[in-house]
């Protein structure tokens, strides 16, 4: 493992010690959150090579998730079972909240993070731009410009629900704008590359960097 890894304030069941005993520097994290709507576990590796397993009960969710895992580089299971027969904001939103809780866990102290991450995403005719800064000063800005279009049982709207919850909850300055495009599936799923693109550059470790990426003293 690199030695210029930022350590990680907690420790994880399945994170490896190294022969010394020094805890680990596992960039890893463990979520597990019930409601009377949704229970959901969540595990996530920010170091890993994009293998998941996803099961929420909404197919083209489920579709969106495992794309968030490859092109991010991330290691994600995602076990979530929700009231999706009431509808399915619960479960959209709560995995969203988890998913953030999750990033932010796996992220320990962000030492040495690169911070700020962009990526323009092309898919067939849309193209969507996406920002982020790992700021841990959350806020959305979603323009996504969707009607409520149905993408199999899933609204495209959902898609701004699910963004505000892991952008609170992952402490990210998210920005995501569609630049054109006609297919509510494409652009959805644009969107989802293109915060997976923009997230594995702003939490990889950059060398020349020592400290935490801010003059303000905190993250
Ligand atoms: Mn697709």
């Amino acid at each position: 493992m690199p030695a210029n890894r930022p350590p990680k304030a907690k420790t994880t069941s399945d994170s490896p010690s190294d022969s010394q005993g020094v805890s680990d520097t596992a960039r890893v994290a463990r979520i597990d959150r019930k409601t009377k709507e949704t229970a959901i576990q969540i595990r996530m590796d920010l170091d890993g090579t994009g293998q998941y397993h996803v099961e929420t009960g909404i197919p083209f969710f489920d579709h969106m998730l495992e794309s968030f895992a490859r092109h991010g580089l991330f290691d994600l299971d995602v076990r979530a079972k929700g009231d999706i027969e009431v509808d399915l904001h619960h479960t959209v939103e709560d995995v969203g909240i988890s998913l953030g809780e999750a990033f932010r866990e796996a992220l320990g102290s962000a030492v040495g993070i690169r911070r700020f991450g962009s990526c323009l995403l092309p898919m067939a005719e849309s193209k969507v731009e996406v920002a982020v800064d790992v700021s841990n000063r959350p806020y959305l800005v979603y323009q996504l410009d969707l009607e409520n279009d149905r993408i199999g049982n899933f609204d495209a709207s959902l898609t701004e629900d699910f963004m505000y919850a892991f952008s609170q909850s992952a402490g990210l300055d998210l920005h995501i704008e569609k630049r054109y495009g006609k297919s509510p599936h494409h652009c959805v799923e644009a969107a989802f590359k293109g915060v997976a693109r923009a997230l594995r550059d702003a939490v990889a470790i950059d060398p020349r960097e020592s400290g935490l990426p801010t003059v303000k003293g905190a993250l």
